[in-house]
């Protein structure tokens, strides 16, 4: 019989009860009157350090997930790869994920099965852009590539907002017309149709080193509804300047994984050349910060409470086949 006393509960963890749903932090985001940021992640441990470096959101981006699997940004991955990816982000964090679900991986109908599926793991929300499946990365030849049917488009928007359970899980709608080389009025009149669908926000993508059009756009739009940028091309655009232009979100869309080549790169280089891992080991974390991160004492607690005095003094043993 076991000796071990009744178990008690385990302190409550932080991430199973947020205060507001993360979808309403999503959404709270979005409309907030003041510039917010949202950092990318793209698995999740580096959810995890976003979160805890003060993020208040995450960017799930499509480039940094299919990056860190070694593939291209070009729908290689599966949308259930992504999705499991997804869901690993959602469990390790309590802010919102806004997840980079590129055009939606299909027509009107893989959205809702996507909106379905995304709300089943907490996703707050997604952007979907209006270019067509497989959907190339903005930043490789942008003016050659074909834009969606903006009503076909639109579609898909009023599919996902008619899917959704949780009336506060975002769709934003990205405009593409910039990077494709057409003008602001068209990225005008697609942003407007994209609204008018149900779309929570509109996401303006531009691939210019100034942030001018993002601007220009801004100032005809009027804040119909609150506007995200992704300023990775035009970096040097201070802050003040988004703020300023009343932006509802910045997108810091890629840094955390390119942070995390730069380190990769000098680290196995540093080991390949010396064939030693002395010189490496104060210039990395050490492993009890890997163990920290992954919450190994939680572990430790919920032992003390579930396992019996016998399972806890007991010795590993080999597993015996046939045992
Ligand atoms: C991403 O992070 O995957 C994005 C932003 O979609 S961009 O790479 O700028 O297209
Ligand atoms: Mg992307």
């Amino acid at each position: 019989m076991s000796t071990a006393s009744p178990p008690t509960t385990l302190p409550p963890n932080e991430n199973d009860l947020p205060m507001i749903s993360k979808a309403a932090q999503l959404k709270k985001l979005i409309n907030s009157d003041q510039l917010e940021f949202l950092m990318e992640a793209h698995n999740g441990i580096s959810a995890k350090i976003v979160q805890e470096t003060g993020f208040q959101g995450i960017w799930g981006s499509g480039l940094s997930i299919s990056a860190s699997n070694g593939v291209r940004d070009c729908n290689e991955m599966s949308w259930t790869q992504i999705l499991r990816t997804a869901e690993f982000m959602s469990d390790a964090t309590s802010i919102p994920i806004l997840l980079d679900a590129d055009t939606g991986f299909g027509n009107f109908n893989n959205v809702r099965r996507l909106v379905k599926k995304l709300e089943q793991i907490d996703v707050a929300g997604m952007c979907i852009e209006d270019k067509l499946f497989p959907k190339t990365n903005s930043f490789i030849n942008g003016e050659q590539q074909t834009l969606a049917d903006p009503y076909e488009f639109a579609g898909k928007i009023k599919a996902a907002k008619d899917t959704q359970k949780d009336p506060d899980f975002c769709v934003v709608a990205r405009v593409e017309s910039l990077i494709a080389g057409w003008g602001l009025s068209e990225a005008l009149r697609r942003a407007e149709i994209y609204f008018e669908a149900g779309a929570d926000a509109i996401l303006i993508h531009s691939k210019k080193n100034t942030a001018d059009q993002v601007i220009d756009f801004q100032f005809e739009w009027q804040n119909r509804c609150p506007l995200i940028i992704v300023p990775t091309m035009y970096h040097s655009t201070p802050t003040s300047v988004f703020k300023e232009s009343q932006f509802s979100i910045a997108i810091w869309a890629n840094q955390i994984m390119r942070s995390a080549i730069t380190a990769m790169q000098k680290t196995a280089s540093l080991i390949y050349e010396q064939e030693s891992i002395e010189e490496t080991e104060s210039q990395i974390i050490s492993v009890q910060e890997i163990f920290r991160l992954q919450d190994t004492d939680e572990l430790k607690t919920a032992e003390d409470i579930y396992l019996t005095d016998t399972e806890k003094d007991a010795p590993l043993k080999p597993l015996r086949v046939g045992a």
